[in-house]
């Protein structure tokens, strides 16, 4: 199971490379043409996103409110806002999670010296919109246009897509956060005064952008050749020691079981994955490395050294919320949803089991008795108990969804949204409407209100 858990995980960029003939159809002349976040394309041979796929376009679950995924983004967001500041006290990092997951075959491979027989540009791993345009396969897509943009720490937030199986810890839609640390030689020598960055010996120029290499199993894992291992190993130990196991600390506590794992990335050398020892498993929860010197120099960057990571959210979260299965994730069921809040961020419940029956939701409206009011008079907690009194746990939430005061007789009326689910099997509605017609009449002899 472990190692089923690591090679699953290491798929997509560790694989070796492989003749891409079979899979790369010819490109067809354009037949018709697809609207995606609102542009047009049109579609060819490469086509392969489905409908399915697109509708997950937007729904952007780590921007809605108490989401899991959207409490670990602010979770680790903080983090870095907290941890680097600039000299002037202001963030050292900046936050892109709303960038157009539509990317071009340039930014999702060949901006990364991804090698152009690569197993991850296979039609089979990835989602097409034409032969120049895919739904980004990792959110590090974003890295060259934000460096060449002149940002050295950024962090990019958002989903990405990939054609895989889907297991409890593998979806074809998952969030990454991707992030990039540029120092300069002053900045990173100025807590370890001495070393150089570049060998002497290295001429400055390294081979021509255009032309991607073939993957190497061969590459030096050490570090790249014109770097000294001084700077690699200070900038290895400032990435792995303060930034990561700092963020995996601040998210899961000081005891967390953590391991590197050494691993092989077409744009970073040398390059690791961390794993974190979740459910008697070794789980890889992130990708890292020293950035390769000709991305930087491509982005117009030549005196300084980079690092960057690629973080899975749902694995993340998994671990921090105690969630057992991905799919969970995409849950719009409230018994999952409303779990979670994001009004405490660092006091966050453990996920309980949701009864996989399904959900019955009824209102129940009624007039409170003249001159009492909720909270003045009538406590919703009361009608909580009451209602746990009556129907026991079918009942999976309860909640107030309107308040009202009639403009002349100045009565206020409440309406509770009650959502019944048994934990070991289907209710059925008249089972439910039955339970939901003795709640009511508990709370008229209890409250002393009139059904609406
Ligand atoms: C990448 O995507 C690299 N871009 C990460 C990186 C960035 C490395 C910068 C070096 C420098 P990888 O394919 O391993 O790497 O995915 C990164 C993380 O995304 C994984 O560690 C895992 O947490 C998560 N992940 C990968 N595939 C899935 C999936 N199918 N479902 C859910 N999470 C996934
Ligand atoms: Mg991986």
């Amino acid at each position: 199971m472990l190692l089923t858990l690591r090679v699953q995980g290491a798929r997509h960029w560790v694989k070796s490379t492989r003749c891409l003939a079979s899979s790369a159809a010819p490109a067809k002349s354009p037949s018709s043409q697809l609207e995606v976040s609102g542009s047009t394309y049109a579609t060819d041979g490469w086509t392969n996103v489905t409908p399915k796929i697109l509708s997950y376009l937007g729904a952007n679950k780590h921007l809605q409110t108490d989401h899991p995924l959207s409490i670990i983004r602010q979770r680790i967001v903080n983090y870095f806002y907290g941890a680097y500041r600039n000299q002037r006290g202001n963030p050292l990092f900046s936050v892109y999670d709303q960038m157009n997951p539509v990317v071009t075959v340039q930014q999702n491979f060949d901006n990364l010296l991804i090698p152009a027989d690569h197993v991850s540009r296979q039609k089979s791993d990835c989602y097409y919109i034409n032969q120049q345009h895919l739904l980004r396969a990792h959110t590090t897509a974003h890295q060259v246009e934000l460096i060449s943009g002149g940002l050295d720490n950024f962090l990019v937030v958002g989903e990405v897509y990939r054609r895989e199986e889907i297991d409890s810890t593998h979806y074809p839609v998952f969030h990454q956060a991707a992030a990039v640390g540029v120092v300069t030689k002053d900045e990173l020598l100025e807590r370890n005064p001495g070393p150089e960055f570049f060998e002497e010996m290295w001429s400055g120029t390294l081979p021509d952008p255009k032309v991607i290499l073939p993957s190497s199993k061969f590459m030096d894992q050490t570090k790249q050749p014109c770097h000294t291992l001084e700077a690699v190993k200070l900038m290895e130990h400032e990435m792995k020691h303060h930034v990561l196991v700092g963020l995996t600390k601040d998210l899961f506590g000081p005891r967390i079981k953590y391991r590197w794992v050494d691993t092989y990335f077409p744009f970073t050398q040398p390059s690791w994955e961390l794993e974190i020892y979740f459910k008697d498993n070794w789980l890889e929860v992130l990708g890292c490395g020293i950035m390769r010197h000709e991305i930087l120099q491509r982005s117009g960057v030549h005196q300084s050294i980079g690092y960057a990571f690629g973080v899975g959210l749902e694995r993340l979260a998994m671990v921090l919320f105690d969630v057992p299965d991905i799919r969970l994730f995409w849950s719009n069921d409230s018994g999952f949803l409303s779990q979670f809040s994001e009004k405490d961020l660092h006091n966050l419940p453990k996920y309980k089991p949701i009864s996989h029956y399904p959900q019955c939701t009824n209102d129940l409206s009624f007039w409170l008795p003249q001159d009492i009011e909720v909270d003045a008079g009538f406590s919703p907690n009361d009608f909580y108990d009451l209602v746990r009194s009556v129907a026991g746990d079918m009942v999976e939430q309860i909640s107030l969804v309107d308040k009202f005061k009639h403009p002349k007789t100045g009565r206020s009326s409440v309406c509770f949204r009650i959502v019944y689910r048994h934990m070991e099997r289907t209710l059925t509605q008249a089972e439910v409407n039955e339970i939901h017609k003795q709640i009511a009449s508990a709370s008229v002899d209890s409250f002393n209100v009139q059904i609406r």
